[in-house]
Order: structure tokens, then sequence, then C-alpha cells
């Protein structure tokens, strides 16, 4: 007896670590048709192909993004900005090939900066990544191509500022976002995924993985693949359902994207 009520102390546990942590959202483009644009709220740029491709398995499917020198990416925004918190975006890249212009990796920021190269400005240029730091560039670590690299970015929506994680590593500490000035502290509420918005590079990249929570550490069940992330996806559905939540244009929203609204809470 007594060692289940020690088990279930320890349950208990689990799960309360579990709760209250927001998961934004979570996009894994399994699921998602091949050689079409993924699903959801994503908007295709004009230019460029966007397409779900069995890489690197068909089980585990990304998105690749060409951009034959006119543009090529995605965007999601919305509804209602995330303010004030400290939030975490992380994804995985990969770049089969580009050249050594400078190319727009992930940007974040809000709908009301001056245009789209703003906020948390991540890019690579000349085989290396640069962090944008306040209107500076820095050249950060080289990359290879045809290798997956994890990115992640901490936000500090309270004060304007992020730090940059390369494959788990802190490459930057504390650097403000880019054509905030003037601002205030209207949060993020915008995702650009690679080149969206404008030309003159040409590259084929992956994305994969890419998923937005509040705090610093990425939620257990979905840091779990494969058995916990299914587990963490039907109790969030079950959560979540009678919530009323809006996405950018018609589009319904997935299971996952239910998150999209900061006030729900999520457990596994
Ligand atoms: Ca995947």
């Amino acid at each position: 007896m007594k060692s289940y009520i020690i088990f279930f102390l320890l349950l208990f546990s689990i799960s309360a670590t579990g709760l209250c942590q927001n998961v934004f959202f979570f996009y894994d483009f399994n699921k998602d048709d091949i050689n079409k644009p993924p699903s959801g709220p994503w908007k295709m740029a004009p230019a460029g192909k966007i397409e779900v491709e069995k890489f690197p398995s068909m089980s585990n499917r990304s998105v690749k993004i060409t951009d034959s020198g006119s543009g090529g990416g995605m965007s999601l925004v919305l509804d209602e900005p995330i303010v004030g918190k400290t939030v975490s975006l992380e994804f995985k890249w990969y770049r089969e090939e580009g050249d050594a212009t400078g190319v727009e990796v992930f940007y974040v920021l809000h709908t009301s900066c001056p245009d789209d190269w703003a906020g948390v400005c991540v890019k690579t240029e000349g085989g290396s990544f640069h962090y944008n730091d306040t209107g500076t560039w820095i050249q950060a670590d080289a990359f290879q191509d045809k290798t997956w690299y994890d990115l992640k970015y901490i936000m500090y929506l309270d004060n304007n500022k992020y730090d940059f994680h390369l494959n788990g590593k802190e490459i930057a500490k504390n650097v403000g976002f880019r054509k905030y000035e003037g601002l205030g502290k209207p949060g993020i509420n915008k995702f650009n995924v690679a080149n969206y918005g404008n030309g003159g590079s040409t590259f084929i990249m992956f994305f994969d993985d890419i998923i937005l929570y509040e705090g610093k550490v990425r939620p257990l069940a979905v840091e779990s693949r494969n058995k916990l992330a299914t587990m963490w996806g039907n109790v969030k559905i079950s959560m979540v359902e009678d919530r009323y939540f809006k996405y950018p244009g018609d589009h319904k929203g997935t299971r996952f994207e239910k998150g999209i609204d900061s006030k729900s809470k999520f457990a596994f």
C-alpha cells in the first residue's frame, strides 16, 4: 500500500511540473502531405517553393524551402501578441545548399515593427551563423551544409532581449531585439521562416520541430518523442477542445495549433 502512495505522489509531482507551462504551437510536419505546403496557419511567400518533404524519413517529415533568387519562406502571425513573458522558440535547421550572401534563417518580431527584418534575427552569411544585437550583426559559429542544427531563442519580452543557443551551446546572452526602439514592449506575434519577403539569394533549407513555449526549458512531454508526445497531444485536445481560438485567415487549426492562445494551460 505504501508503495502505491509513493507511486501516486511521484506521478502527481511529475504531472505538476508539466502543468502551467504554455505551449503556444508545435509543428513537426509528420502528418502533413508530402510535396504540398504545410498545413496550418503558415502563409507561404509568393516566391520560392515551400513543400513538406519525406526528409529525413517518411515518418519524420520536414518543410523544404527553395529560393531560386526571388525569395522563399513562410510566415505565421498570432491573432494576439505574447507580451511580457519569457518564451522560447526551438527548431531544427538544415541547409542542403546555398550561396554566401546573407540569408534569413528565422526571424521573430511584432507586426508593429517597421519591416520584416526586425526582432530576433538570425541569418547565415559566408558559411557562418550571424545574430543581430540591437541593429548590429555579430558573427557566430560556422556551419556545414547537409547537417541538422538545433537553434533556440530565449526571448525576454519584458525588456526586448534574447539569448541565442546553437546545438545546446549559448552563443549570445541578453542581446537586443532589432528595430524595437520606440515601440515599447509590444511582445512578439510574427514568425518568419527563411527568406520571407525579399530576393537576392538562392538556397535549399529544411525546417522541423518548430516549437514555441513559455519559459526556458522545453516541456518534458514534447522533448520525449513518440509515445509521450502522443499522450501529451491527446490530453491537450481534451483540455482545450471547448475553448475558443482564432486563427489567421479561414484556417480552423489543428490540435497542436490550439495552443496559440497564451491563456491556455497544457499538461501531459
Ligand atoms: Ca518532423
